[in-house]
Parts: structure tokens; C-alpha cells; sequence
């Protein structure tokens, strides 16, 4: 069987491009209640509060940059061209930026917006608000292109496909406890895939896999590449 390495990440890969991640010490669930911030429901109840997250988010995520466990990433996609896919779970974009091609965003991406009435997605203004117009419908029903809690993520027959394919699955930088995504190592592994967690310390999910590498993602995924 052909050689098939799907990488999944988590906001740990860019914790050291200077964006938070939401459930180590400090992180983004410490500041903010997710309920409030990540699901449909808070958004129906106060939509301001919601846009002023991720403006904020869209900007640092602007101003950061990628990075040396996102050039590794990019650089193995083109020393395997066609045997590399790339599952994020980031919306901040790093990875693209970084020259990663095969890419699937499953949790959308926080630079781009998306009409509530009429589905038209576009690229988002730095600033979302409750008076922002569709440009395609005029409605001011605009949300960040994100996935909230209780919404299906983004390509996942497309993710599955790759799975399916995977001899290798490789878990960067996530606490393993967000569905689907936090499930994929036990798919992966079902079918045959040789599992790697690359991690800071050991997550919720590290028992599941065949080998655990702990420290940065920016030290030790470049050494995984290379
Ligand atoms: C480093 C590092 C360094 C730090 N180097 N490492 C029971 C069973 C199954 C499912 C459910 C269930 N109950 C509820 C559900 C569904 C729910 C869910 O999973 N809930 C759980 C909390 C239990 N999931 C959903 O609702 C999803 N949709 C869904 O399930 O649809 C139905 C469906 C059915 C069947 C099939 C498929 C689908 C949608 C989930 C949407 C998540 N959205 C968010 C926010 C939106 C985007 C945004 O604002 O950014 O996505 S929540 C947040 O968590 C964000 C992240 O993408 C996601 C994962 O977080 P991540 O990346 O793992 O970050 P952290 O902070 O948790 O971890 C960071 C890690 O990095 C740590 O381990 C550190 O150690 C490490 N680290 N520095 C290396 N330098």
C-alpha cells in the first residue's frame, strides 16, 4: 500500500505563533465561556458579544505568524507531493499561509464570513457586526465561517476518504476531547493506520495511539520532517 500520512491539528501548533489555545492554564475557555461564545445559541442571545470575540481572534490572528511547525507541515506536503493530507481544526489560517495545499479546515476559518439567511460565504471584513449587509442578499444576518458546538464540521466525507487511506495518522497539538476530530485515531487505528501524538504533554486521548512524542510542536515537528 502506498505510503498515506494525514496530520490532524489543534491549537496547539500555533500556541507558538502567539494565538491562545482554549483549555491549557490561561487559555481561551479561562476568559470566556464557551456556551457564550461557540454555540448557536449564544449567538441568538447576544450577537455583539460573539463578534467582538472574534474580531478580536481575526485580528491577532492576522497580526501572528506562521510558525516552524507550520513550514514543516508545508514542507512535507510538496517532499511527498499527493501522500500528505492536512486536517486543521484552526481557523487562523497559519497553515495556508505557511504553503500548505491539501488542506481541509473542518472548523471553518475566522477570515472568511457567512450569511445566516442565504448561505453566501465571502471573505471577511476585519470587523463583523450585527450591521453588517450580505453582499449577496443585504441581510444583516453575517457570522464568522466558524463550527459552534452542536454544528457539523466542514468536509468530513472528504476527511473520511482520507482516513480511510491513512497509513499513517499524525495528532498535533490537540486535547482530544472535541467530536469528530477528537475520534479520528480510533478510525485510523481500526483500519490499519500507524497513530503518532505529537503534544506539549500527554492529552486526554495519548493512550489511544501507538507512539506519544512529547514537547513544542515547533521543535518537534520540524525533527518528525526532517
Ligand atoms: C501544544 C503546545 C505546543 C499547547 N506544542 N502542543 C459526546 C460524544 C461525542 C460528541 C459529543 C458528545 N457530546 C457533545 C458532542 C459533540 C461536540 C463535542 O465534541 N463536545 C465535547 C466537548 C464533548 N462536538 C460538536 O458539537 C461538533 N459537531 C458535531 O459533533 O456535529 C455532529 C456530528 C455527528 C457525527 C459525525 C460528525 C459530526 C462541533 C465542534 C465544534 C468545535 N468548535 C470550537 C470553536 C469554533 C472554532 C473557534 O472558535 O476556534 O473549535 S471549540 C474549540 O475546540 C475549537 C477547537 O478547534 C476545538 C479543539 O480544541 P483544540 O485544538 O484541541 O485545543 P485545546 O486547547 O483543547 O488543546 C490544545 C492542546 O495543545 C493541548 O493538548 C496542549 O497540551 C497542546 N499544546 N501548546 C504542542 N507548543
Amino acid at each position: 500500500m502506498p505510503e498515506s500520512i494525514v496530520i490532524l491539528t489543534g491549537a496547539g501548533v500555533s500556541a507558538e505563533s502567539g494565538l491562545g489555545t482554549f483549555r491549557d492554564a490561561g487559555g481561551i475557555w479561562d476568559q470566556y465561556e464557551l456556551e457564550d461564545v461557540a454555540t448557536p445559541e449564544g449567538f441568538a442571545r447576544n450577537p455583539a458579544l460573539v463578534h467582538d470575540f472574534y474580531n478580536t481572534r481575526r485580528e491577532n490572528a492576522a497580526l501572528a505568524r506562521p510558525n516552524a511547525a507550520h513550514e514543516a507541515l508545508a514542507r512535507l506536503e510538496r517532499l511527498l507531493p499527493g501522500r500528505v493530507t492536512l486536517i486543521t481544526q484552526n481557523i487562523d489560517g497559519l497553515h495556508e499561509r505557511a504553503g500548505s495545499r491539501r488542506l481541509y479546515a473542518m472548523h471553518g476559518r475566522v477570515d472568511r464570513a457567512v450569511c445566516a439567511a442565504c448561505a453566501h460565504c465571502w471573505p471577511s471584513p476585519p470587523q463583523l457586526s450585527t450591521q453588517t449587509a450580505c453582499p449577496a442578499c443585504g441581510q444583516s444576518t453575517c457570522r464568522p465561517d466558524v463550527v459552534w458546538f452542536g454544528e457539523m464540521p466542514y468536509h468530513l466525507d472528504e476527511i473520511e476518504q482520507a482516513l480511510r487511506r491513512a497509513t499513517q495518522l499524525v495528532v498535533i497539538g490537540t486535547s482530544g476531547t472535541v467530536y469528530p476530530a477528537a475520534g479520528f485515531v480510533e478510525v485510523a487505528g481500526q483500519l490499519g493506520a500507524y497513530t503518532v501524538e505529537i503534544n506539549l504533554g500527554r492529552s486526554e486521548a495519548s493512550d489511544a495511539f501507538d507512539r506519544v512524542i512529547e514537547g513544542p510542536a515547533s521543535e518537534v515537528v520540524p525533527a518528525w520532517v526532517d
